[in-house]
Formats: C-alpha cells, sequence, structure tokens
C-alpha cells in the first residue's frame, strides 16, 4: 500500500520519539488513527474528553521535558483541546497539537462542523498552520514539532481529513540531528557587572522559580556567598525547596508571610528564572535584578534596575567566581527565623483529632505528604487543592508536582495525572481534587480503568467552590452560587471500576490513604473536609488599613485571621 500522508505523519513524530497521542477520535481523523493502528510504535491514548488529551500531554511533556502530542478531529473536536492548550503554552511544556480539518475542497463554506483552527489556536500557541497539500509533509510538521520544542511551547498542525487520506510526496521523516542543547550566558561584561552590583549590596534576597531547574546546586551555593534567603514562585517550588537551608518558602497569595517578608525588606532582589505575576507582592524601595531566559521577561513584573538574558545554571556558574563571600547574615537569620515560625504556625494547623469533626484539609495534605512515595508525582486542582500543595508537600528532588499555576484553569488534575501515568506507569501518581474541579472533568475517571493507569485521587470534598467563596469573603461580597450538591464520590468511583473509600473522621484518613496508595489500580478516596478554613480576620480597623494596600488585606490569605494584621502592622511601624 502507498504510503499516505497520515503514515509520514505518524513516522516523522515517531522519528522525533514521539511514543503515544493523546485523543478522541473522529471521521476527520480516521487517516490518522488508521495509520496509527497499522503499526506497532505510536500509541493512541484513548480519553474521554479532548481537554484532557491537551492536559495529559501537557504533564507528560513537563514530567518528561519531551515534546507531548495530543490531537482532536475537526470542529468541536478540536475546540476541546484549547483550555488544555492555552494550560500548556503558558507552562511553556513542548506540545503538538493535531487539529484534524473539514475537507479541504469545503472550506470557507461554512460547511458542517468548520472552524478556522489556524484562529482559533493562534493565541495558544507559538505555530499554528495548516497544511492543505501534501508536499507540506513533512517539513511543516518538521517545523512545528521544532517550534514546539525550541519555543517551549504549543505548535498546532490543522490537517483536513481527506489530504491525511492522500498519497504522500515524501516518504520519510527528513530530521538528522540531535535536539541543540545550547547554553545561553549573559556577556563577560554582563556578568562583571552583576557581581558588581551584587558585592555592593546588603540585604540581598533571592527570588527563584521554574527556571531554575537544574540548577539547585548552584542556587544554594549563591545564597550561601550572598548570606541571602531564597523565596520561590509556586512553579520553582518542586526545584528549590529542597535541601535548601536558605529557603524560606513561597510569597503571594498563598505565600508565608516569611516569604512576603524576605522580598519587602530586602535592599537588592534577584529574581532568576522566574515570572511571579503578582505586582503588589515586589518591593518598592529595593534595587531589582532580573536573570531570564527570555528577554521578554524582563521586566514584566516589576520595574528593574538591570536585566541579564541567560539560562540560570550556565549565568550562576559564570557568576559565581566573581563574587565576594558576604560574612554579615542578619537578614538571612531573622528570615530563616520568621519562616520557622511561619512554617510551624501552618504545621500546628495539619491537626487530625480522632472523632473530632470536621476534618482540616491542611491534615489530609499532610498525610498524604507523609504517606506518599519518595519520588511521587502530585498534581492538585485549581480552587483551595493549590494551597494544600503549595504549603504541606514537601518536595525532594525526586517528587514532581503538576498544577494549572499559570493559566488557572480547575478540573486540571485528574488529566495532568492521566498524563503522568502514561508517561510513568510504575510511579506513584496523586490527583489532589476539588469536588468541583474533579466534577467538571469526571467523564475522565472512567479513562483509567480503560488505559489501566493506577491513579490514586484524594477529593479534598468541601461541598462548595471554597476557594471563590473565600474570595467573595475578601471581596465583602456575600457568597452566591458557590454550592454544590454533591453526589458519594467514593460510590460513583466504584462505579467507574475505581477502589472508592470514604473519610469522614480524622481517625480514617490515614489509613484509607494508605489503602489507596497500596492498591493494585486505580483508587479514590474522597475526605470531607471543612468548607471554611482561611479565615479573615472579621474587622480591621481604620488605623491598620492606613498605608496599607486594600489589596493587600484583601488578599493574604493566611493561615490564621490574625495574622494578617501581623503583616499591616509591620509594613506600617517598621
Ligand atoms: C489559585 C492559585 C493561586 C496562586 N497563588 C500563588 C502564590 O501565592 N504564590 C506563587 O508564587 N504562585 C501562586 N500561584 C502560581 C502563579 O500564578 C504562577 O504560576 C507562579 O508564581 C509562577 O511561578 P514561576 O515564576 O516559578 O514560573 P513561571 O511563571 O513559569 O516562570 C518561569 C520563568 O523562568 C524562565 N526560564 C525558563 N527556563 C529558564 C532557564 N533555564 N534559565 C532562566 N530562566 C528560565 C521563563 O522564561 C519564565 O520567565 C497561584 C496559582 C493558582 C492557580
Ligand atoms: C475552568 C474554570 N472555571 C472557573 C474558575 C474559577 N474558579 C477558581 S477556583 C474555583 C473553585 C474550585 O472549586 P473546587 O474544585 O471544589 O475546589 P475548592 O476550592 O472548593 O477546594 C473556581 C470556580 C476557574 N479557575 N477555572
Amino acid at each position: 500500500m502507498a504510503k499516505k500522508v497520515a503514515d509520514l505523519l505518524v513516522d516523522t513524530l515517531g522519528a522525533h520519539g514521539v511514543e503515544r497521542i493523546y485523543g478522541v477520535s473522529g471521521d476527520s481523523l480516521n487517516g490518522i488513527t488508521d495509520a496509527i493502528r497499522r503499526q506497532e510504535r505510536m500509541r493512541w491514548i484513548h480519553v474521554r474528553h479532548e481537554e484532557t488529551a491537551a492536559f495529559a500531554a501537557g504533564a507528560d511533556a513537563h514530567l518528561t521535558g519531551r515534546l507531548a502530542v495530543c490531537a482532536g478531529s475537526c470542529g468541536p473536536g478540536n475546540l476541546h483541546l484549547i483550555n488544555g492548550l492555552y494550560d500548556c503554552q503558558r507552562s511553556r511544556v513542548p506540545v503538538l497539537a493535531i487539529a484534524a480539518q473539514i475537507p479541504s475542497n469545503e472550506i470557507g463554506s461554512g460547511y458542517f462542523q468548520e472552524t478556522h483552527p489556524e484562529r482559533l489556536f493562534a493565541q495558544c500557541s507559538d505555530y499554528c498552520e495548516l497544511i492543505s497539500q501534501p508536499e507540506q509533509m513533512p517539513r511543516v510538521l518538521e517545523i512545528a514539532i521544532q517550534t514546539a520544542r525550541s519555543r517551549r511551547g504549543v505548535a498546532v498542525i490543522a490537517l483536513p481529513g481527506d489530504v491525511a487520506f492522500r498519497d504522500a510526496v515524501e516518504h520519510h521523516p527528513r530530521p538528522a540531528f540531535h535536539e541543540p542543547t545550547p547554553s545561553v550566558c549573559p556577556s563577560d561584561e554582563e556578568i562583571s557587572a552583576l557581581a558588581k552590583v551584587l558585592n555592593a549590596s546588603e540585604k540581598i534576597t533571592i527570588l527563584g522559580g521554574a527556571g531554575c531547574a537544574g540548577a539547585h546546586a548552584e542556587l544554594v551555593q549563591l545564597a550561601g556567598v550572598l548570606k541571602a534567603p531564597i523565596v520561590h514562585a509556586l512553579r520553582g517550588k518542586e526545584f528549590i525547596e529542597y535541601d535548601n537551608p536558605f529557603d524560606v518558602g513561597m510569597t503571594g497569595l498563598l505565600g508565608f508571610s516569611s516569604g512576603y517578608h524576605a522580598m519587602m525588606n530586602c535592599d537588592l532582589l534577584l529574581m532568576i528564572g522566574t515570572d511571579f505575576p503578582y505586582q503588589q507582592f515586589f518591593p518598592t524601595q529595593a534595587t531589582i535584578v532580573q536573570i531570564d531566559l527570555r528577554g521578554e521577561q524582563l521586566g514584566r513584573r516589576t520595574r528593574l534596575d538591570h536585566g541579564f538574558v541567560g539560562d540560570s545554571k550556565a549565568t550562576l556558574r559564570a557568576l559565581l567566581s566573581h563574587l565576594v563571600q558576604k560574612q554579615a547574615d542578619g537578614h538571612l537569620k531573622a528570615a530563616l527565623e520568621h519562616y520557622r515560625k511561619a512554617r510551624k504556625g501552618l504545621d500546628d494547623l495539619a491537626i487530625g483529632e480522632p472523632g473530632r469533626k470536621p476534618i482540616h484539609p491542611q491534615y489530609v495534605a499532610r498525610a498524604l505528604d507523609e504517606l506518599a512515595a519518595a519520588d511521587a508525582v502530585f498534581s492538585c486542582d485549581v480552587g483551595t487543592p493549590t494551597i494544600w500543595a503549595a504549603r504541606y508537600l514537601s518536595m525532594n528532588g525526586r517528587r514532581r508536582l503538576l498544577g494549572s499555576f499559570n493559566h488557572g484553569s480547575m478540573a486540571n488534575a485528574l488529566p495532568q495525572a492521566i498524563g503522568a501515568q502514561v508517561g510513568h506507569p510504575r510511579r506513584q501518581i496523586i490527583a489532589m481534587c476539588g469536588d468541583g474541579g474533579l466534577a467538571m472533568g469526571m467523564g475522565d475517571l472512567l479513562s483509567l480503568r480503560q488505559l489501566q493507569l493506577p491513579v490514586k485521587i484524594v477529593v479534598f470534598r468541601n461541598d462548595a467552590l471554597a476557594f471563590v467563596e473565600l474570595e467573595m469573603k475578601a471581596s465583602g461580597i456575600v457568597d452566591f452560587g458557590t454550592d454544590l450538591n454533591n453526589p458519594d464520590f467514593a460510590k460513583m468511583a466504584e462505579a467507574a471500576g475505581l477502589l472508592g473509600l470514604s473519610a469522614e473522621t480524622p481517625e480514617q484518613v490515614r489509613p484509607m490513604i494508605m489503602q489507596a496508595l497500596k492498591h493494585d489500580g486505580p483508587a479514590l478516596v474522597e475526605v470531607r473536609v471543612s468548607r471554611q478554613e482561611l479565615s479573615m480576620p472579621p474587622t480591621i480597623s481604620l488605623e491598620q488599613m492606613t498605608g496599607f494596600s486594600l489589596f493587600m488585606l484583601k488578599t493574604v490569605l493566611s493561615g490564621r485571621g490574625d495574622e494578617i494584621i501581623d503583616l499591616a502592622k509591620v509594613n506600617l511601624f517598621r
């Protein structure tokens, strides 16, 4: 049989190391799914919703660092990919989406299911092109692959179903080179200038993010030389927090007061590989220096005094020999002591007394942290599970943490767990789901049995869109539209072929999590947690509000209601 465009597509992906495509089949994808059926190397990972396919591909790419692929059929099929693709693009993971298109001779006629993927996906991709004739293959596909890899983002090819079935003109993939791994470093002059600024500054705080992946040793060494506390942004947690004597926690809405203060009280803030988005949490008086691989990121979130383009590892390596060891450690010690107290305050909230309801979600997260494997992969839903993951999961350099941290989409944890488990069949994968988040993407509970994925799901059941309730309270709005009239999730899980458990008292939490983790197959533990866990101070006096932005008062969600007032006081009276 002559080679078809679809065969060449599958061969080309295979030549680039792709082993699987996540998706939902459909008429316009028939050429591709049939090509997959006829060969051995590529797997079709059949999920129940295309958004799941995109999130799963994103998680797969995040964990492996390699290109992952998802596909949707024409019109509504690929439209369903879009939210997951936004997430991939904003998390900067290399993902290729195949958007099947209606028959090529019908494009422009308003045909059944017609959309224009080149326009729809333009905003959430770095490359998005229609393949309208066989001669474009495999070149356009290879450009898409190269773009997704080198820009670390999404590339989309739109392929009409009939074109996929046409005879291929070229017959082989063309790539014959290894993926380049350049080392990007500021110039010698820039390194000297950076060293000069750092050598001349006291009270330095480092804010590190996901761009510090792979540079742990250099980062810790740098902090030791500068006597600088290290604050991390959430996406940097998995790469920075562990084995780090300079760690003082996270800042921001869900952060620790110690992270907040370390940034606000420094003379120089050194940002490395971070795009921490909240302007209000940056110091206004300090000198600010930023190192980022992408020049366009410099000065994006805060005004900047010095900006450098470089890979964090290469840059720190070049920089370290130019630095003078600092002796004064007052700033570091104060930040570490603050962190110790903040950590203890949060740890004290993670308690579960036998027989005492309701169950605190912090206790559940802490139990998960203690019981999970040393190389577990966690995913957490947007909503309060993100708070519990950020505050109570400890990373160790082997564990990984997935979330929809930049895009902020609900219902991410289950699909990301699916991608993580497909890519790592023997690893323990744990999804921390909200009851709203799980219900939003519930169809793909069925994929766990169908794909035989032993994912463990922990549902933080609070019968509410609790995070939104918190936001409403913080803004002085009465809660509305946030009630969830939930089913028995454990029974639903059982019906879907999972082990289903339901914890109603604190003493059931640990044994049930253990049972689920040991279970040889997918399992769901629903835990009835308290609905209102983070309190805002009931009243805030005028005096406390003076000079302290209303935004801050409303948004620093502290573990205890009184701490927000502490923050206000410290900022007012220091
Ligand atoms: C409900 C909710 C609440 C949240 N609250 C908080 C909060 O309180 N605090 C918080 O921190 N986050 C919070 N987040 C997450 C937040 O929105 C951002 O996702 C996060 O702060 C970004 O982390 P990051 O800077 O590490 O990662 P990114 O935003 O991904 O930035 C990474 C940066 O590193 C650069 N980079 C990549 N590779 C390299 C390299 N090799 N060398 C140098 N640079 C590189 C990139 O160009 C990019 O600029 C919350 C999210 C949700 C959903
Ligand atoms: C797709 C999407 N819809 C709505 C929102 C707004 N939102 C953010 S968190 C949240 C509530 C999440 O509820 P749940 O999953 O039950 O977690 P909880 O906060 O209750 O623990 C909502 C509705 C969003 N971020 N994404």
